[in-house]
């Protein structure tokens, strides 16, 4: 009656690496391979590892990995055989009479290779269908049973195992992974008193506040019916129409528009549960919590120029990065953080806390770290494991308990819904992936794809035994879930509540929250958008829904896309049928600003090198020696592989082909002395550092690289190269000093350059 059954028998067991919960320190943090290069040797050893399947990270072991076990098959070698073990003479050729005859009927093992590959897709998930994951374990830093029972937030340094799937919402499985859109974050906890899943997103709101309007909203964000464009981009005339239409999404529509929406890295973005969930502890009291993640790297974003080209040069971005972080032992690493409000503050604030689409601004109520979570291993196999994940809201353990915001009481019915169409049935909890390390004993049974032989009667009340009985009555033991007893008193009524109804206070909070480079690229974002936009009168309607966030936005917008700028005091009025806006006292909250969150370090941050031949190479050396040690992954790029011949008669390896790269796939650029006259004359090198130079990342050049760098400047627009933010000169001849390598750190590690002009 388990779902945990030992290893069937017979089958080699191949992962005897011993399981270690509580203490497993793996490769230092930040930190790439041992010497610190992503050369070719370690490239070659690592898509060979792709190639074959994954068996990287297998130190990382924890007791969810060893129950996946059971269900490893080793790599496949000998005789291939059918679904039913009969082993097949061939594989390449069908059974046909004589050579060049008709196929025959009785071919089983044709019929069964086709039909098996004909049924080898199932439905993508409606939303959040490209993603990409990863498993690791959370820790807490403290025990939290002053406010929640919650096993796995009890003891210090205690591991509980999780699997985070990271996605993008609007696009198909194939889509690209930079997109402007929210981003899922999702964490499963194996914690030894079940699943628990805290499903959110990398914006702390929400598009809207009913679970009922979650069909027209993905419907109006989803690709228009006629033609199914555009792929994974809200920037077309449903969505905006709907937004225009529904004032409720302005918060989240500013969260959208910003920086946030177009993430540098999974690795680097913050996580929100986005509700107001409960904590509930051993004595039954409750406190209210709002979840937030914080990436260890800082929260970085792309700029939106940079990640549309990275959409073509690398559609699986995101998904190769946080791949090639944990290969390289670089592990991504979040702190968990909470929002506590004492059940007695539920009305303290000037926004209801039950409305998903507002943030508590960490002003009011600071976020308490309590924990991290280190994600160390990658999957095995993409279909079985982030594929057949399924995340359900309603997955909550002893100690975490729901509030009644609408959109999350909805929630706790689709995502269970969605799974049986999706995973074909109600046993997709049986799929390894999905599995509890805590055992599961309880009278459902049979169903598709049945995976447990159930001896024995299957229910309740019952007296002739073999049934597992409910814990209920008087005290319950621990580890034994019990729904929180909260009073509830009311009509049924089909109507939201007055105090959901300010949804611009908190857009404008957000707005004036901003560096003014973060509000010209929201103000660009929505002259994007809604450039994009056919329906005048579409546009034109959001841009008067602006006007409530700040006049000048919409101002500027208006004037962007051509329509008319609405009235400054339009704002007074309109679209505030419901209520009066409500003031928190406060007019910015710095936490949301990308300025206030960035991380330390380079760990990871990725440098090119350009070089050609005659190049110097002690440069080329030096690079790779200065900053690789810090965590950087540094590698140069030539017109062609192989060795580069440097001026001085040395050579040094080229990492990869310039034309296999590009810009947009590396922070920072390092250009050496040497062959700056032949760079300079090609175009893709010019374009390469031009485009560096626009998306405000750190370059450093050296000698004749100088003039590379003033050329690109000059081709960017951009006049003074050497004053230029975040651009690091050495023009003389000759080594330079011993400030220039760590100068060229502190730029990397600052991220980028906006303000580059
Ligand atoms: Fe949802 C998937 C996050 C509102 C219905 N949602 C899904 C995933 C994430 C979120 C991260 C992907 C999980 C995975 O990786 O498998 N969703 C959110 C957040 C929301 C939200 C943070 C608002 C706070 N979602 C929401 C509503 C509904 C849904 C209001 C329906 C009433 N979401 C779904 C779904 C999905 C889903 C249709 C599609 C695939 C899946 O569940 O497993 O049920």
């Amino acid at each position: 009656m388990t779902n945990n059954p030992g290893p069937p028998e017979g089958r080699p067991q191949e992962h005897t690496a011993p399981v270690t919960e509580t203490v497993n320190p793996g490769p230092p943090q930040g930190r790439g391979p041992a010497d610190g290069t992503h050369g070719p040797d370690d490239r070659e050893n690592r898509e060979n590892r792709e190639n074959r399947g994954n068996r990287g990270n297998r130190a990382n072991r924890d007791s969810k990995d060893a129950a996946l076990d059971a269900f490893r098959v080793p790599a496949g070698e000998g005789a291939v055989t059918t679904d039913q073990g009969v082993r097949v003479d061939d594989t390449d050729n069908s059974l046909h009479v004589g050579e060049r005859g008709p196929t025959l009927l009785e071919d089983f093992h044709l019929r069964e290779k086709l039909t098996r590959f004909d049924h080898e897709r199932i439905p993508e998930r409606v939303v959040h269908a490209r993603g990409a994951g990863a498993y690791g374990y959370f820790e807490p830093y403290e025990s939290l049973a002053e406010y929640t029972c919650a096993d796995f937030l009890q003891d210090p340094g205690r591991r509980t195992p999780v699997f985070v799937r990271f996605s993008t919402v609007q696009g198909p499985r194939g889509s690209a992974d930079t997109v402007r859109d929210v981003r899922g974050f999702a964490t499963k906890f194996y914690t030894r008193h079940g699943n628990y899943d805290l499903v959110g997103n990398n914006m702390p709101v929400f598009f809207i506040q009913d679970a009922v309007k979650f069909p027209d909203f993905v419907h109006a964000v989803k690709p228009e019916p006629p033609n199914e464009i555009p792929t994974g981009a809200s920037a077309h005339d449903t969505f905006w129409d709907f937004c225009s239409l529904q004032p409720e999404s302005t918060h989240m529509l500013m969260w959208v528009m910003s920086d946030r929406a177009i993430p540098r890295s999974f690795r680097m973005m913050q996580g929100f549960g986005v509700h107001t969930f409960r904590l509930v502890n051993a004595e039954g009291r409750g406190t209210f919590v709002k979840f937030h993640w914080k990436p260890r790297l800082g929260v970085c974003s792309q700029v939106w120029d940079e990640a549309q080209l990275t959409a073509g040069r690398d559609p699986d971005f995101h998904r190769r990065d946080l791949w090639e972080a944990i290969e390289a032992g670089a592990y991504p690493e979040w702190e968990l953080g909470l929002q506590l409000i004492p059940e007695e503050d539920e009305f303290a604030f000037p926004f209801d806390l039950l409305d998903p689409t507002k943030l508590v601004p960490e002003e009011l109520v600071p976020v308490r770290p309590v924990g991290r979570m280190v994600l160390n291993r990658n999957p095995e196999n993409f279909f079985a494991e982030t594929e057949q994940i399924a995340f359900h809201t309603a997955n909550v353990v002893p100690g975490i308990d729901f509030t009644n915001d609408p959109l999350l009481q909805g929630r706790n019915f689709s995502y269970l819904d969605t799974q049986l169409i999706r995973l074909g049935g109600p046993n997709f909890s049986q799929l390894p992936v999905n599995r509890p390390i805590a055992e599961v004993r309880n009278n459902q049974r049979d169903g598709y794809g049945q995976q447990l032989i159930h001896p024995g009667p299957s229910y309740a009340p019952n007296s002739v035994g073999g049934c597992p009985a409910a814990m209920g009555g008087g005290r319950l033991p621990e580890g034994v879930f019990e729904h929180y007893q909260e009073r509830v008193d009311g009509r049924a009524v089909r109507r939201r509540s007055p105090s959901f109804a300010d949804h611009y206070s908190q857009a404008a909070l957000f707005w004036h929250s901003m560096a003014a480079w973060e509000q010209e690229h929201i103000t660009a974002a929505f002259a994007f958008e809604l450039g994009k936009v056919g329906e005048q009168a579409v546009r034109q309607r959001m841009v008067d829904n602006l006007v409530h966030v700040d006049p000048a936005l919409a101002a500027e917008v208006a004037r962007r896309i051509g329509v008319a700028e609405p009235a400054p005091d339009q704002g007074q009025d309109q679209g505030r049928e419901q209520a009066p806006q409500q003031e928190s006292g406060l007019r910015a909250s710095p936490a949301l600003s990308l300025e206030n969150l960035r991380g330390e370090g380079v760990a990871t941050r990725r440098v090119a090198v350009l070089a050609g031949p005659g190049v110097v190479t002690a440069q080329v050396r030096a690079a790779h020696a200065q900053l690789a040690p810090a965590g950087a992954v540094v590698e140069t790029l030539a017109a062609r592989g192989g060795q580069l011949p440097g001026a001085d008669g040395e050579s040094v390896p080229v990492d990869r082909p310039l034309p296999t790269m590009a810009s947009v796939l590396y922070d920072a650029v390092l250009l050496p002395d040497g062959a700056g006259e032949a760079l300079r004359a090609d175009p893709d090198v010019l374009r390469f550092v031009t485009e560096a130079l626009r998306h405000g990342k750190p370059l450093a050049a050296l000698g004749s690289g100088t003039e590379l760098l003033r050329s690109a400047a000059t081709a960017a627009g951009m006049k003074e190269h050497a004053r230029l933010p975040g651009v690091l000169l050495h023009a003389s001849d000759g080594e330079p000093d011993e400030s220039f390598w760590p100068g060229f750190l502190a730029l990397i590690a600052n991220h980028r350059y906006p303000d580059r002009g």
